[in-house]
């Protein structure tokens, strides 16, 4: 990190300012370069001076610079940050000069690189930084809030001091002093209980994680039935606007329309599909397709049905490619006759509806909640892995502790088994970012003095 990085860090377009940054050891001399003011190099930490900047003595704006030096800064360098007039000439005028003064074009998200690789933050604070920036919505920005703040990163902290305290140190103890203590009494009256109880509490932050994955990446949601089901004119009652065509021509949604909304702070990515049906025609069969193919990648299908009219092989073919999904048997038109077998149809699975006079939209919606426990995410201080690499690391590490209960169990060598439980040890570290092998022996080392 020899070199100094810079960038405008404010979104570019008009606005009132914007604010152009540098970070690194050759910062402040840069800026002072393109500088009309008081001296820079002399300024003290934390402190904002006005004046110009300038090329060759023509005045650029006038602006207000901020001067902030290392250790006590974002990345952990000298930063300084020009805020100048808002405006794509003028920023980028100011960046130009900066990089002409030997500053490097930061990559995106260099500044919070460096703020890792300087150990400001770990991994998951530094993913927090990024979803706060992307939230769109409060729930997003909790979550990310909790990332970044640390809170999530102690959950995964607190499980590795653990296991590090009651199974690690207490088996390297034992081989290093054999004579003190039966090494099978300690194996399965500490550590298999141990294990077991740190492999639950690995599975409870698995399972919470579901939601966090759920508020940052929403829920696939396709809507699927025969045509003239009214498929198009439930998507729109979701929405809230009339987003694809109603009519009342058998085919009229030939291509996927879609929408979002947010239910309980989770978003929901509503797919409206072509209605299933036996066609001869080529594009309403590719729509056909495509539809099916939607139900296999869709996390929730909305399956419609004509209240009006009776169920149908196909109706039957779909319900049985369903039975196993996430799903919910949205029964329209109920303003007309009923014709059709609901005493056929999974109940508790049913939604009784008629978008033309609005009725049951939100019988739906508590549906969708209910399916997938939202009610339970906005009360709740969200402390959840969102990240698919976190994710899959706390799974090999869970699956790590399951090898070491299951060597136990085998009656393994204890130091066999050690390998496993280091191995579980280490996964957890790579959800934050930190390495293992200096950081073990410090840890250990401060608490059991073994060099007596
Ligand atoms: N009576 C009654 N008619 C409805 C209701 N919902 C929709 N319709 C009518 O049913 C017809 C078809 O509605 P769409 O929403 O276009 O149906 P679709 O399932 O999207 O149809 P395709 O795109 O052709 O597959 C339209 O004439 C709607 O006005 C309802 O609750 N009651
Ligand atoms: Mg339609």
């Amino acid at each position: 990190m020899e070199d100094t990085i810079a960038a405008i860090s404010t979104a570019l377009g008009v606005g009132a300012i914007s604010i152009v940054r540098l970070s690194g050891k050759e910062a402040i001399q840069i800026v002072n370069e393109i500088w009309k003011g008081s001296d820079l190099i002399k300024s003290p930490t934390h402190k904002i001076h006005y004046g110009k900047i300038v090329e060759k003595e023509k005045e650029i704006d006038e602006v207000l610079v901020s001067i902030m030096r290392a250790p006590n800064t974002y990345t952990g360098e000298d930063i300084v940050e020009i805020n100048c007039h808002g405006g794509i000439a003028t920023t980028n005028k100011i960046l130009e000069l900066v990089l002409e003064h030997g500053a490097r074009l930061a990559r995106p998200g260099e500044f919070t690189e460096r703020r890792f690789l300087n150990g400001k933050i770990d991994l998951i604070q530094a993913q927090g930084i990024k979803d706060l920036v992307d939230a769109t919505t409060d729930e997003k920005r909790a979550l990310a809030m909790n990332q970044l703040n640390g809170k999530v990163s102690s959950k995964i902290e607190n499980l590795r001091q653990e296991i590090l305290e009651k199974i690690l140190a207490q088996i390297e103890v034992n081989i290093d002093y054999p004579e003190y203590e039966d090494i099978e009494q300690l194996t399965n009256e500490q550590i298999l209980p141990e294990l077991k109880n740190i492999k639950n509490k690995m599975q409870d932050i698995l399972k919470e994680s579901k939601n966090g994955v759920m508020i940052q990446q929403g829920i696939k949601t396709s809507i699927i039935g025969r045509p003239n089901v009214g498929k198009s004119s439930l998507l729109n009652a979701l929405l809230g606007e009339e987003k694809a065509i109603v009519t009342d021509i058998e085919g009229t949604t030939r291509d996927i329309v879609e929408g979002e909304i947010v239910i309980s702070g989770v978003p929901f990515h509503i797919i409206d599909t072509a209605g299933i049906r036996k066609s001869e025609q080529l594009v309403e069969q590719i729509g056909i397709k495509k539809s099916l193919e939607m139900i296999d990648q869709s996390e929730l299908v909305l399956f419609v049905l004509n209240n009006h009219e009776k169920l149908t092989d196909q109706d039957r073919t779909i319900l049985k490619k369903i039975e196993n999904k996430n799903k919910i048997i949205i029964i329209n038109k109920t303003d007309l006759k009923t014709n059709l077998e609901i005493d056929q149809l999974p109940k508790e699975e049913c939604v009784f509806m008629s978008t033309l006079k609005e009725q049951g939209l939100d019988d739906l919606k508590e549906k969708m909640k209910e399916l997938f426990h939202l009610e339970k995410i906005q009360t709740e201080d969200p402390t959840y892995l969102t990240n698919a690499n976190s994710i899959s690391f706390l799974k090999q590490a869970i699956a790590s502790i399951d090898q070491a209960i299951d060597g136990i169990s085998k009656n393994m060598p204890i130091d066999m088994v050690e390998i496993d439980i280091k191995k579980a040890w280490d996964e957890l570290g790579l959800i934050i970012g930190k390495t293992y092998q200096d950081e073990l022996i410090n840890q250990l080392f401060s608490q059991f003095c073994l060099g007596k």
